[in-house]
């Protein structure tokens, strides 16, 4: 399969997809290499984990400037995605020596919970964030004990598979994580169908998650679901209006708004609607699109021409519109519109650099508009107003929330999804239970 900058539409090299036949061997060879995995003891695991780590912090470079070539991410992003992977991998290599289980007290002997691997995990990545996704998943499930398969999105490959030579170069053995690019509907879903594959982590869209949440169900297989998202980025009237749309660009059109938690609906207090839009608008007008590898660059293309078709196709009609570059690439400007609240722009995912702004009244009403939403994944509130900032955070139905600010995702805290967001959680301390079963053992002295 030929694999596209999506800057310049220059074809970077082609890549050999997967077809059921060799997904099946991968799993055979993770099956394989699972009992001695599990069996290396947890400092030596964690020497490994520290070693891959180390050794992606060496080369974050080459594969930041990979992830630019094959993602279309800007140049300071991805240096950010590739420290994240280092971080990522780095944090979870404490786990191995931490897997403490418990010893619950009993009469007649001693009761032991141990926490064991699972045995082969697939994972399944997106293309919006191809290296940093990936990590997501692998290095709790490695850390945890298991082996692990994953297929990258088609269109995003490269950064996988060099993460996999690296991790063979810090002496992970052969089979304990191995890349297979491929197609979703053939790699993929063998993958998901496998029944030597233990659990599945997905990233992606939430029509492909409930097809593969069916699946797995037949043969009771886990998954970890992070799909779709329409977050809301919710300005209070008392909030520090400046400081909120400056940051408001940031919150949608970072990666060209390919990104889940983007907070791609804008809910405005309707007594500073017309304050706010009015600083927005310069905001919005100085977001610098262009060519990726230019630091000064704040917004890259879209992945691929198709799904530009897919983007345009939301905006009609437009309030305001920036500037990006014409000619070669999949470029698409930053985009604010104010559609009606049931228009499929201020409704559906577009995952573009499109933010679709509504008036809200009060309190109650910026929580019922925020809700109303198949998605929950995360979201700003923006206010000086403490109380209400605790108030409208535990109301809002999202599973990654942050006050005065645009963050969602540190590798140290939960990430995941409400409702048709997704199932289950990443990162954070608690990661390692999704990739553990619990077992227990009573051992009786009598
Ligand atoms: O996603 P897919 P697509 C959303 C976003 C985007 C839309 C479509 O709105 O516009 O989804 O993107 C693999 N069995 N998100 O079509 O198809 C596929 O090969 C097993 C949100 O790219 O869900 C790829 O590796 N696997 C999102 C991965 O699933 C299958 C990130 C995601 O692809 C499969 C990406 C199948 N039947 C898109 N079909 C987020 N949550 O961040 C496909 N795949």
């Amino acid at each position: 399969m030929k694999i596209v900058n999506p800057a310049t539409e220059d074809v970077i090299t082609d890549v050999e997809f997967a077809d059921a036949a060799e997904v099946d061997r991968a799993v055979e060879r993770a099956r394989k290499a699972y009992p001695s995995w599990r069996a290396v003891a947890p400092g030596d695991r964690a020497r490994l984990l520290r070693r891959f780590a180390d050794l992606v912090g060496e080369h974050a470079e080459e594969l930041a400037r990979l992830e630019v070539d094959n993602a279309g991410h800007t140049i300071g992003n991805a240096r950010w995605e590739a420290g994240a992977v280092r971080d990522v991998l780095h944090f979870y290599s404490a786990a191995p020596e931490r897997n403490h289980g418990r010893q619950i007290p009993v009469s007649g002997g001693v009761d032991v919970t141990f926490q064991e691997p699972l045995g082969v995990v697939g994972v399944i990545v997106p293309w919006n964030f191809p290296m940093l996704i990936l990590s997501w998943g692998v290095a709790p499930a490695l850390a945890a004990g298991n082996t692990v398969v994953v297929k990258p999105a088609e269109q995003t490959p490269l950064t996988a598979l060099r993460l996999a030579e690296l991790a063979l170069a810090a002496g992970l053995p052969e089979g304990v994580l191995q890349v297979l690019p491929g197609a979703g509907e053939v790699a993929g879903a063998r993958l998901v169908e496998h029944p030597h594959v233990a659990k599945i982590v997905f990233t992606g869209s939430t029509e492909v998650g409930k097809e593969i949440a069916a699946k797995a169900a037949a043969q009771v297989k886990r998954v970890t679901l992070e799909l779709g998202g329409k977050s809301a980025n919710i300005v209070f009237a008392d909030a520090d209006l400046a400081k909120a749309a400056a940051a408001a660009p940031y919150a949608v059109f970072d990666n060209a708004g390919q990104d889940c938690c983007a907070r791609s609906r804008l809910l405005v207090q309707a007594e500073v609607y017309d304050e706010f839009m009015a600083l927005l608008a310069p905001a919005v007008r100085a977001v610098r699109v262009g060519d990726p590898l230019d630091e000064a660059t704040e917004m890259g293309p879209l992945i691929s021409a198709e799904h530009r078709e897919r983007v345009r196709g939301f905006v009609s009609d437009p309030w305001l519109q920036g500037e990006c570059p014409a000619g070669k690439g999949y470029w698409f400007p930053a985009t604010v519109l104010t559609p009606e609240v049931t228009d499929p722009a201020f409704t559906e995912e577009i995952f573009g650099p499109v933010v679709s702004v509504a008036r809200f009244t009060d309190e109650a009403d910026a929580i019922r508009v925020a809700n109303d939403t198949p998605y929950g994944l995360s979201g700003s509130i923006w206010t000086r107003d403490v109380g209400r900032a605790l108030r409208v955070a535990r109301a809002v139905e999202s599973g990654a929330l942050s006050v005065n600010s645009n963050s969602s995702v540190r590798y140290w805290t939960p990430f995941g999804g409400f409702k048709q967001s997704g199932l289950g959680r990443e990162l954070g301390p608690d990661a390692l239970a999704a990739f553990t079963e619990t077992k227990n053992v009573f051992i009786s002295w009598e």
